[in-house]
């Protein structure tokens, strides 16, 4: 077996002309490859064959091979995933893995460079990711529902024949951005998931991902043992309890050898968890994890927690976890929300990242728009990705980093791991929207590597997934890359949460009133708008959250007069005149976001009708039609924000800010049909 390399020599440019690209968007950023693949390295050797560019490649693994041909090339700690690119004289460009696992990521590295810029003239590269585990999480349901998924069906559940093609073009897709796991179902587990019956189909779909380099973990519900074993506890200091999940794990190993553990959300929003039994979050970890150990499996455990008797919703993940730092075995991992509420269009980072320091933390970001305009709004991510990692939370010094708090540079970590929660589903372009796709192309490449810039992925998405013409890449760049602030412009601008309606989070009801709800449920808890002013005072005079944070960041919160105005109102409850940095009003700056927000969209829209030449009419109408939906909304959105907020302070609308189209009394009958997506 010396010589398991392999060489491929083609001719042709691999830019498709625009007409011949799918315009379903079914083939995702990536050329059609029919090749039957049974081995990584095999796949591999198929992507870099269909690299046209007169170049010849070796793909290989072989030492031996590295070591005749490299010079005093030192490859011992190459590790499993990580990958070289070198040229090697001639045309020749070698792609050498730590196993063939980064073998095939190197060759999708090369792929992505003949579809975009092109190949370049010389490699001298040596790549390994950011992260050990680079998650999607499906919120998928047994029944084939996806929670806040609006991009149809689940793709794993309740088909009547397994979707083989569909697992293997997943598993492409995911390989092609390095991301090695996925979660298969609902963090609000059923019992059930753990039946054999689901667990041989769990196999299954282990069985077609693995060449992809894709390992499958599964969300359980805690009180499986007894909702599922029939025992009469779930109590995780149960010997009973813990015998029978390490049954549990045993049945799931040998189905699922490369098994990767459990996802957890316990005691959170009615879910049962070990403190229904006296018990603390850490004992619960702490007893799935050491049933998985013997298998290296680990386990996600969730800090997404809050109850209604809290006085501020967004203080209680840190209060319940920052006691148990330190208290959890090796092989947990606390998986936290970008933001300490619930993945609004902005938040502060959650104040976890960085304080825990005993205990490895994952982020986790949330690429299906629950929060964003669903499918139907073009929201690029990637900068709110970004600007979560990109955090400094001052807690080891300057330059500590959410990234770097969270990847093992900071402190000493037994495992790393990122989690994106997917936007999939069985719409032919996978995501609902053409452009959501990028969303999910981003979660992908910023936990293979962290410090990528949104804009950089902007231009790789577009010119693999559309055309690398200049003309189109470069407008549809920008607009991607002003698309975040602009949602965040008309609808929750200067540090505004949750205005949602209830029971959906897709349009606007800051005026939400509903008997008997969870009050932090309810926009009025979040926004507090009265005569005199706005916000959420989580000051040192108001609810305290800002002593979550470290210093500098502490005070500079704390101070109206040094918290960044995108968060001001986050933070702070200030009076409808307070004076803002820029001279105006409040008021009027809000007014003027919310304006601003309105006419990016138009301004989106605008761009997106001269890239007519350069798309397929399938995906050009498509995205047109929804960039229409989207300027309604964003007017639907700030006229029902301005007029409710004025019918509270009795204040006029600046000059400069359009009047509102709409009456707040129609707005208010609004009532949208989203069962099945709320
Ligand atoms: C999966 C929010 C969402 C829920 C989600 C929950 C969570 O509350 O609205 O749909 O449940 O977060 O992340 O657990």
């Amino acid at each position: 077996m010396r010589r398991i390399f392999h060489r491929l020599f083609s001719c042709v440019a691999i830019v498709a002309p625009v007409a011949a690209l799918a315009a379903t968007g079914s083939d995702l950023w990536l050329p059609k490859n029919e090749a039957a693949t049974t081995s990584m390295l095999d796949l591999a050797r198929s992507e870099v064959a269909a690299i046209e560019g007169c170049t010849p490649l070796v793909v290989t693994v072989d030492e031996e091979w590295v070591k005749a041909n490299f010079v005093a090339e030192a490859l011992d700690d190459l590790g499993a995933e990580d990958y070289l690119l070198r040229s090697m004289g001639g045309d020749t460009v070698a792609v050498v893995g730590g196993s063939p696992r980064g073998a095939l990521y190197g060759a999708y590295h090369l792929l992505r460079d003949a579809q975009g810029t092109g190949l370049k003239r010389t490699y001298d590269e040596r790549q390994s990711p950011s992260y050990e585990r680079r998650l999607l999480n499906h919120w998928d349901n047994l029944d084939g529902t996806v929670e806040r998924g609006y991009a149809g069906r689940s793709i794993w559940w309740q088909r009547e024949e397994p979707q083989i093609d569909l697992w293997r073009q997943y598993g492409r897709a995911n390989a092609s951005l390095g991301i090695n796991g996925t979660v298969l179902n609902n963090v609000n587990a059923s019992p059930e998931m753990l039946s054999r019956e689901r667990l041989e189909q769990v196999k299954l779909i282990a069985d077609v991902l693995r060449p992809y380099g894709v390992q499958v973990y599964l969300s359980i519900n805690f009180s499986s043992p007894a909702a599922l074993g029939g025992l009469p506890t779930s109590d995780p200091l149960d010997k009973r309890v813990r015998r029978w999940w390490k049954q549990k794990v045993k049945e799931i190993y040998a189905l699922v050898p490369d098994f990767g553990g459990f996802l957890v959300k316990a005691n959170s929003e009615g879910l049962p968890g070990p403190q229904d039994f006296g018990r603390s979050h850490a004992d619960g970890a702490n007893m799935l994890a050491e049933a998985l150990a013997p298998y290296r499996g680990i386990v996600m455990w969730r800090a997404f927690v809050y109850a209604p008797s809290e006085p501020d919703r967004a203080k209680q993940a840190y209060d319940e976890f920052m006691p148990l730092d330190g208290k959890f075995l090796d092989n947990v991992i606390v998986q936290v929300k970008n933001g300490p509420v619930d993945f609004q269009p902005r938040e502060p980072f959650s104040p976890l990242f960085g304080a825990m320091r005993q205990t490895p933390v994952m982020a986790e970001l949330q690429i299906t728009q629950e929060y964003l305009g669903f499918s139907n709004h073009l929201v690029y991510l990637a900068p709110l990705f970004e600007e979560c990692l990109d955090a400094d939370t001052y807690q080891a010094g300057v330059g500590s980093t959410v990234a770097r708090a969270t990847d093992g540079n900071l402190y000493e970590q037994s495992h790393t791991a990122i989690a994106g929660v997917a936007n999939i589903g069985l719409d032919a372009n996978w995501c609902g929207h053409h452009f959501a796709q990028a969303n999910w192309y981003a979660f992908g490449r910023l936990a293979w590597d962290v410090t990528l810039s949104s804009e950089e992925i902007a231009r790789e998405w577009l010119c693999q997934t559309f055309t690398a013409e200049s003309a189109f890449v470069e407008p549809m760049t920008e607009l991607m890359m002003r698309s975040r602030e602009a949602c965040v412009d008309y609808m929750m601008p200067m540090g505004l949460h949750h205005l949602f309606a209830w029971g959906h989070h897709y349009g606007p009801e800051p005026w939400c009133a509903v008997p008997g709800a969870r009050p932090d449920w309810l926009p009025s808890y979040y926004h507090k708008a009265d005569k005199e002013g706005i916000g959420f005072d989580r000051s040192s005079r108001g609810s305290g959250a800002t002593a979550q944070y470290a210093e500098p960041l502490r005070s500079r919160y704390d101070d109206p007069a040094t918290c960044p105005e995108e968060l001001i109102l986050w933070f702070h409850h200030l009076p409808w005149d307070y004076p803002l940095a820029s001279g105006q009003s409040l008021w009027e700056g809000l007014c003027r976001r919310y304006e601003r927000g309105l006419s990016e969209v138009w301004a989106m829209r605008a761009t997106w009708q001269k890239m007519r030449p350069y798309v397929d009419a399938e995906r050009f109408e498509a995205v047109n039609r929804r960039l229409t939906i989207q300027c309604s909304d964003a007017l639907w959105w700030k006229d029902a924000c301005l007029l409710y907020f004025q019918s509270i302070n009795g204040l006029p609308f600046p000059e400069d800010v359009t009047p509102a189209v709409h009456r707040l009394e129609e707005l208010k009958k609004i009532r949208l049909n989203m069962t099945h997506h709320n």
